[in-house]
């Protein structure tokens, strides 16, 4: 199958003394040093066995250890298995028994998470950089069919999947992205979204295609990021909802530079007050539509078209086709995907990926309709998915561990706007025995990430359902009038 010139190297050939990456402590790197660095932590890896499709865990927060970690794999056709921090141990122990993760990679400051989990091997980002280097020859080009990461994504009903990328879905979603955005000589791109979700890994990945800087925040800090944005030349900044409603008022009657020509949007829906705010001020906001399944945003619309189309998620990136399973336009239907971005399917779940794919569409279960331009409206998510800032909560997740309690009958969860968030959970439970809120929220929190921890807990005889006996989430919160 097809093979490209390894990325990472090619760009260090074309422009060795470009600057790759920027540290907000000032550090700073060039592609041939980001080259080296990661040619030598795999050349160390390798003395840990670690070879062609050994499945390596990554646990950690943005940081240069990671991304020199997750270009290493690169050099010895690893794959990486990309965690959430926010997770309990409990959550994590699914994914990397799930993904036959043999040795997890961690940051010093997540060991502590990472100890008691499920892996034969442990070694902090540190712990690796102490072994030395195994002669060994290493990747000089990459095969678009092969895997480089996995990255899980919860179910609608049961567990988590993991999504399978290949490097050709990589490839191809970066040049779908330039050929939308365009691409500029002095572009720099800040990201400060996870780099354990495919909105934070994208940019690694376009930092070595495009030959393009990216300075690289380990979290969201609205006045950290405010002065990066006015002072360090930044062109292109990917945002969730919440980012961008923090950053509005933090701009108050200020105007960013020029320069700054896109904060583009994903993860979940956009408030047209929201979008209003920002063109009101100037703020170059793309909306977009995506998912982790589609390696980054495959929808987009830019600000020139926003005018028209408020609400709209744009149009289908050129490498992307876009359907709604209806035939008519202005009706809703099921969204479909397809495009060489796409994720040919969840690991090891035949079960998943026959109920997803339809002779090479990708079924994505969310809901919406395309206008006579074919532009795309998202009108409802994926069954009863709540996005809590571009943090993603399945009710029957939550639902599953919560009715695990002895003194809970049953229980149902449902979303609640919030304004902070977007969209926070709740719950309504009906109860055998007696039993105290904070005996709950404990018993969540020791078994649920904290964004997943439902905000309001209510107490009810019992729960709405159907003629079929099922549950029905969106009359769950008419019980609080009640
Ligand atoms: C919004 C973020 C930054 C908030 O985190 P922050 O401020 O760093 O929180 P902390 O300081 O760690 O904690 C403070 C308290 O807040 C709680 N908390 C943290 N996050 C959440 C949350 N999401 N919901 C609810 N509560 C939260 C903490 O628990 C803590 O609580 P206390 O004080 O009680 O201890 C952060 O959540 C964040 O980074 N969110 C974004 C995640 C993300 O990237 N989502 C997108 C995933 N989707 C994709 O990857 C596909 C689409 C895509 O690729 C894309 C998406 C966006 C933009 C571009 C693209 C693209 O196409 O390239
Ligand atoms: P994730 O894989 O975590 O990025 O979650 C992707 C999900 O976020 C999609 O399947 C949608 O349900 C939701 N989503 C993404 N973009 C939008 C959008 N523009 N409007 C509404 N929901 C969105
Ligand atoms: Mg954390
Ligand atoms: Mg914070
Ligand atoms: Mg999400």
């Amino acid at each position: 199958s097809e093979t490209i010139p390894h990325w990472l190297t090619k760009q260090a050939d074309l422009v060795p003394n470009k600057k790759a990456i920027e540290l907000y402590n000032g550090k700073a790197y060039t592609f041939h040093e980001l080259k080296a660095a990661s040619q030598s932590f795999a050349r160390k890896l390798s003395q840990l066995g670690v070879k062609k499709g050994t499945h390596v865990g990554i646990l950690s927060n943005n940081g240069i250890a990671m991304i020199t970690a997750i270009h290493a794999l690169s050099y010895l056709g690893a794959v990486g298995v990309l965690l959430n921090t926010r997770l309990t141990t409990n959550e994590i122990n699914y994914q990397v028994t799930d993904a036959e993760v043999s040795i997890l990679l961690t940051a010093d400051e997540c060991k502590q998470t990472a100890d008691p989990l499920n892996v034969e091997q442990v070694y902090s980002f540190s712990d690796v950089e102490r072994f030395t280097e195994k002669e060994i020859i290493l990747a000089s080009e990459l095969c678009l069919d092969d895997t480089f990461t996995i990255i899980y994504t919860s179910g609608t009903t049961g567990f988590p999947k993991g999504v399978i990328h290949t490097y050709g879905n990589h490839w191809w979603s970066a040049i779908g992205s330039a050929l939308n955005l365009g691409l500029n000589k002095d572009d720099k791109w800040l990201i400060t979204l996870p780099i354990f979700h495919v909105s934070g890994l994208s940019a690694l990945i376009k930092n070595v295609i495009y030959g393009m800087p990216i300075y690289v925040l380990e979290k969201f800090d609205v006045d950290i990021v405010h002065y990066i944005l006015m002072n360090k030349g930044i062109t292109i900044m990917s945002v969730v909802t919440m980012m961008v409603q923090n950053l509005l008022n933090k701009l108050g009657e200020d105007l960013y530079p020029k320069s700054l020509r896109c904060l583009l949007l994903g993860g979940g829906p956009a408030p047209k007050p929201m979008l209003e705010k920002a063109k009101s001020k100037d703020v170059p906001v793309f909306q977009s539509y995506g998912m982790t399944e589609t390696s980054s945003q495959i929808v987009t619309l830019s600000p020139q078209d926003a005018l028209e189309k408020i609400g709209s998620a744009g149009k289908p990136l050129f490498p992307a086709q876009l359907k709604v399973n209806q035939s008519d336009i202005y009706t809703i239907g099921e969204i479909m995907v397809k495009g060489p971005m796409v994720t040919k399917g969840y690991y090891k779940n035949e079960q998943a990926n026959v109920n997803s794919f339809e002779e090479g569409w990708l079924a994505t279960g969310d809901m919406g309709y395309l206008d006579h331009d074919g532009y795309l409206y998202v009108v409802d998510r994926r069954k009863d998915l709540i996005i809590s800032g571009g943090e993603n909560i399945y009710p029957s997740e939550v639902e599953s561990v919560l009715s695990g309690m002895e003194q809970v009958e049953e229980v149902g969860v449902t979303g609640k706007d919030d304004d902070v968030w977007g969209q926070v959970p709740v719950a309504f439970i009906v109860k055998y025995e007696d039993v105290s809120i904070d005996e709950i929220v404990a018993f969540a929190g020791e078994r649920l990430a904290k964004y997943k921890i439902p905000k309001e807990i209510y107490f009810v005889e019992e729960l709405p359902r159907n003629a079929s006996n099922k549950l029905v989430r969106s009359k769950l919160l008419d019980l609080r009038m009640e």
